[in-house]
């Protein structure tokens, strides 16, 4: 019996995807490798650093930069995206996710939040979520990042919930992959043949709803 539900946020809750694509596009740019929308999918879900590294290696420019300056470009990045976040209301909560979370807080399922982002208690209170979400992985804590398992798995961990008790909602191919490495059912939004492993998939956020997942379930 499923008793909680695990969330991402960028792409989930909200589409700051968008934001973090923008961030980084000013950072290939600058460092001179070509951007496209391959590569801001495959950013989706990855940390910062490891996005970082991603973006330098599609042109094999990794080890053209000392650690010193990869950590300033990261934290230029950052200073953009953080512009970004910091104009956004609870108008930007995607379609339908704010009934949905009303709706399972009332059935008394339980909330945690499993970002890869150290930005997300930030964005929480921007969107007026912050009641919804008591229970958040740091991600400061996490010794891998998504896809390995360990962020989804701690996301049951700390809501005391048996995995196979939960499900996993995620935008990305990398959560995907770490919700069903966690023992999860997964929930993949968005392009199904980019989320093609996941257990149950919607095109967007406006279909979420515990009706449209038990039929899916069955
Ligand atoms: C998010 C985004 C990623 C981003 C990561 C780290 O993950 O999808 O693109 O790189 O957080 O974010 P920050 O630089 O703010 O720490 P998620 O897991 O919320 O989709
Ligand atoms: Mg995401």
């Amino acid at each position: 019996d499923i008793k909680g539900f695990v969330f991402d946020l960028d792409g989930v809750i909200t589409d700051t995807s968008v934001f973090h694509s923008q961030a980084w596009h000013q950072v290939a740019d600058k460092v001179g490798v070509k951007w496209d929308d391959e590569l801001a999918d495959a950013l989706k879900g990855i940390s910062r650093m490891d996005s970082l590294n991603l973006i330098l290696a599609k042109d094999h420019k990794e080890n053209d930069f000392t650690e010193d300056e990869k950590v300033a470009l990261a934290t230029e990045k950052n200073d953009n995206y953080l512009k970004l976040v910091n104009q956004m209301t609870p108008a930007d909560i995607l379609p339908g996710i704010k009934a949905f979370l009303e709706d399972l807080k009332a059935k008394g399922y339980l909330l945690s939040l499993a970002s890869a982002s150290k930005n997300s208690p930030l964005v929480l209170k921007k969107l007026g979520l912050g009641d919804y979400f008591p229970k958040s992985v740091d991600p400061a804590s996490l010794k891998h990042g998504k896809p390995d398992p360990e962020i989804f798995r701690r996301g049951a961990e700390i809501l005391s919930l048996d995995p196979a008790a939960c499900i996993g909602i995620e935008d990305a191919a990398a959560g995907v992959q770490s919700i069903n490495g966690a023992g999860e059912t997964s929930v993949g939004i968005g392009d199904p043949k980019i989320l093609a492993a996941a257990d149950i998939n919607f095109t967007d956020t406006a279909q979420l709803s515990l009706a449209n997942i038990k039929a899916a379930l069955n």
